[in-house]
């Protein structure tokens, strides 16, 4: 409320100046003229006329010309007096200067371009930028001002439309090189692996017209639209993090986005949402639209219910840019003052250049058939750098016929190019860290000795003097201070607190986020205590030691698939931390299922880049219904192949504690996906003795310490262990061993196969699981446990298959859960 009573109130100081009457007419243009402005080079698209618009006179033809010209823009609705007003300012201030022989240059480069492939690689798929072209001078504009105000790297994310333009053009690499990937020279060495010519990522140095610096980083990028955001920005986050002090001014995301995509893909908007919070926030990300006004075959009026793609971003302080692409000074002016903003404020802005597609959606996709009349507009509309020429009066006849020659001569010579060119370094910090195959050497040791693990747990149980805290957290503060100094069994919460607190005061910096992570869904983490009588905060692990590394616990927006990107680009930009994400239960975690598959699964295998995310699910049938049971280990396991990543579920606090420690201490780095416990995080069975965590290893499989030489053979993860250990109890069994799979992926077989001796005379191997048959880890250890049981058989328990994880009634989970253990001890009987 009194937001908008300041606004109404400057409003009026504005009217009752002597000029109001200009300023009145004014106002209206600044909010509604853009819906107005010359914006479709093909006059195709027709926003609804504005009555308010129909003013006549001197002042009204002034804010038309600024107003409804080849530049749109909508910044209205943006609540802060000052961003209005500095828009305001630059949009009505004369124009500036254009190098205009650099634009047509660039711009005969990226038609010309596209016309050479077209001819040579006919029927190839390349996904042309014409009819975007001003795409290119854009970024070098807003590059030219990036440079000036400091940035050192633009980190960019874009998908399929102009990328090999872009890979040329801005990331310069070689045309020879981008060629060659037409040619698809080397085939072996990308057997069964690899991605298409058009989602590689690149890297390379951009010398602005300033003559400045800027490193480029091109994010390689899957074919699901726009799931590159937030990882894109995750990955600048990483690198501002770095640089520390001045990060956000070196480090410039650009996101380039498709019109379609930008108003369809709810990954926007979460990524949007981004902008302004504390674990999230870049300092500004710059949003190009490539507005081709068609997605495919559809159309806008098809593709979204608004007037333009671009107002998803309206709901915050974001200003959007509408420039018509064919006026191509116009597109370079606003791209410096989208720069600017971005740089005077802290903020995302949109420029969205409003083109068309001269193609089809594809180069083998005729789009007559389904646009007829646009695409016989677009057949005798000519290419952008005649009609730049044409305006421009530049005579640019021989400039685009050397430009040609130039590219065909590239072209012919990338025949002779016989390895598959990489378009990209690493930087220096990966040096140390390795992928593929495991090997035993890269096993690390991840015990403390017990004056270590009480001096951590000393830390992580006191608070401030003065500090008001809750009796609750007071009376968990001290039990955690009774399990580090050994008095009582170390819980799983204890046990993350103990790796978080070890890794941090050994320099290794911890962050994660995640839905309520702070405090933990279970309430089982409380890494942040909050003052009852006055909320301010106090983080123990943020005071473990003078020369700690940091650590950042973020409580997330209500967002899966975003805030998993992010994190997973985090994590591909420092390596060095211990980056996690979690969920608040595993089953949201399908929410982010193309980050899944796309980039944490087979980002290895398709773009030989790796990371060492890690994702917490919590899993385990307890009753809680269909939604709050499963974290889908089959869906894990189904993806895991080559040692893309490992699966663990860790059977107790210790387990977690070496697990956690192992991932951030290894120099083998790959995504770790952890199932967490729920109702066995204060469960007594799942604690551990202090003695455990000074153990050299996580273990892959925990051996059944209380019976050996068994007749029976269960074998299980997670929970249900628990359960039949309890049964077991119950029943006064001393025949049937119980044995956890800690590490499903990649295969424990040796520690197995020696679990498996121990019990030489176990007549019967029975995989036990709580999950449906046709979910849970079934499917991938039958055959496993198959190979290794040789003459004895290998039997299974589990509920009936089912379309849904788990039953909505917690009487029906208890019967259920009952069945099965009676089942599990069946032969026994
Ligand atoms: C998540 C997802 N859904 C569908 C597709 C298939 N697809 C590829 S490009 C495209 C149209 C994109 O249109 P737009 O965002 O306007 O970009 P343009 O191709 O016009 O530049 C579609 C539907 C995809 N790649 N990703």
């Amino acid at each position: 409320m009194a937001r908008s009573k300041t606004a109404t109130n400057g409003t009026t100081g504005v009217l009752d100046a002597p000029n109001g009457e200009r300023e009145r007419v004014f106002e209206v243009f600044r909010r509604w003229g853009y819906l107005e402005a010359d914006l479709d080079p093909l006059g195709f698209f027709h926003p609804p006329a504005q009555p308010e618009l129909q003013i006549e006179g001197e002042a009204a033809r002034e804010a038309r010309r600024v107003y409804c010209g080849t530049v749109g823009v909508e910044f209205m609705h943006i609540p802060e007096p000052e961003r209005r007003r500095w828009i305001q300012e630059r949009m009505e201030a004369p124009p500036s200067e254009v190098d205009q022989q650099r634009v047509l240059d660039q711009l005969i480069r990226a038609d010309m371009f596209e016309q050479v492939l077209q001819q040579r690689y006919l029927g190839t798929k390349r996904f042309s930028l014409e009819g975007v072209t001003a795409l290119i001078p854009l970024v070098d504009e807003i590059l030219d001002a990036a440079g000036q105000r400091g940035a050192i790297e633009l980190v960019m994310g874009m998908s399929h439309r102009g990328r090999l333009t872009v890979i040329v053009q801005v990331a310069k690499r070689s045309l020879e090189d981008v060629f060659a990937r037409f040619e698809d020279v080397d085939p072996r060495s990308t057997l069964g692996s690899g991605d298409v010519k058009y989602h590689m990522g690149a890297t390379g140095e951009y010398v602005t017209r300033s003559g400045d610096k800027v490193h480029i980083h091109l994010v390689s990028n899957p074919s699901h639209l726009e799931a590159v955001d937030p990882v894109t920005i995750g990955r600048t986050r990483a690198k501002q993090d770095r640089a520390g002090a001045g990060g956000k001014e070196k480090y410039l995301p650009l996101l380039v986005h498709g019109d379609a995509a930008f108003a369809g893909q709810g990954i926007v908007a979460e990524t949007l949402n981004f902008s302004d919070l504390p674990g999230y926030t870049v300092g500004g990300t710059i949003h190009i639209i490539a507005n081709n006004l068609i997605g495919f075959t559809t159309t806008c009026r098809e593709s979204h219910s608004s007037v333009f793609s671009a107002q998803i971003a309206r709901r915050q302080s974001i200003p959007i840019f509408h420039v018509n692409a064919e006026d191509v000074d116009a597109v370079v002016r606003i791209g410096r003052i989208a720069l600017e903003y971005r740089y005077q404020f802290g903020s995302d802005v949109v420029v969205d250049i409003i083109g068309y597609r001269r193609q089809g959606h594809s180069e083998i996709d005729d789009p007559t058939i389904t646009q007829p009349l646009l695409y016989k507009a677009i057949k005798d509309h000519p290419p952008l750098w005649e009609v730049y020429a044409e305006d421009t009066g530049i005579d640019a006849q021989a400039q685009a016929q050397q430009i040609r020659t130039e590219l065909e001569t590239a072209q012919e010579q990338a025949g002779s190019i016989s390895k598959k060119p990489t378009l990209r370094e690493l930087p220096k910090y990966w040096d140390g860290y390795k992928g593929g195959r495991h090997k035993p050497e890269y096993e690390v040791e991840t015990g403390l000795s017990r004056e270590e693990l009480a001096a951590i747990a000393e830390r992580l149980t006191v608070y401030p003097e003065g500090f008001h805290i809750h009796p609750k957290i007071k009376k968990l503060l001290e039990q955690r201070a009774e399990m580090g100094n050994g008095s009582r069994p170390v819980d799983y919460g204890m046990g993350e607190a103990l790796a978080f607190g070890s890794l941090v005061k050994a320099g290794v910096p911890v962050r994660m986020t995640g839905q309520d992570s702070r405090r933990g869904t279970f309430n089982q983490r409380h890494s942040v205590l909050v003052d009852i009588e006055n909320e301010q905060e106090y983080v123990p692990l943020q005071n473990i030691a003078a020369d700690q590394a940091q650590c950042e616990i973020y409580n997330s927006t209500l967002s899966e698939a975003a805030v998993m990107g992010f994190e997973y680009g985090y994590s591909r930009d420092y390596p060095e931390t211990l980056v996690m994400w979690e969920a608040q239960f595993g089953d949201f975690a399908n929410v982010a299922q193309a980050v899944i598959d796309q980039f944490v699964s087979a980002g290895e295998d398709k773009w030989g880049l790796l990371s060492g995310l890690v994702l917490l699910l919590p899993h385990g049938h307890e009753g809680q219904g269909p939604e709050h049971s499963s974290a889908r280990i089959e869906r894990f396991l189904q993806l895991a192949a080559r040692d893309n990543f490992q699966i663990c579920q860790p059977s107790n606090g210790a387990q977690y504690f070496h697990l956690l420690r192992r991932q951030a201490l290894s120099s083998w780095r790959k995504p770790l996906v952890v199932f967490t416990p729920k109702s066995m995080l204060r469960h007594p069975d799942a604690a551990s003795p202090i003695e455990d965590f000074s153990r050299p290893h996580f273990l892959g499989v925990v051996p059944d310490q209380e019976v050996s030489d068994a007749k029976r053979v269960l074998l299980c993860t997670g929970k249900i262990g628990h359960e039949l250990r309890a049964e077991r109890r119950r029943r006064k069994d001393t025949s049937t061993a119980i044995v956890f799979v800690d590490q499903l992926y990649p295969f424990p077989e040796a520690e197995l196969t020696a679990e498996l001796e121990r019990h030489a005379n176990a007549r019967e191997i029975v995989w036990v699981q709580e999950e449906p048959a046709n979910m849970g880890a079934l499917f991938y250890m039958l055959p496993r446990l198959r190979n290794l049981a040789g003459e004895r058989s290998v039997l299974s328990v589990k509920r009936s298959a089912s379309p849904s994880p788990a039953t909505g009634s917690a009487k029906a989970h208890e019967l259920e859960q009952k069945t099965l253990l009676s089942l599990a001890f069946a032969t026994n009987e």
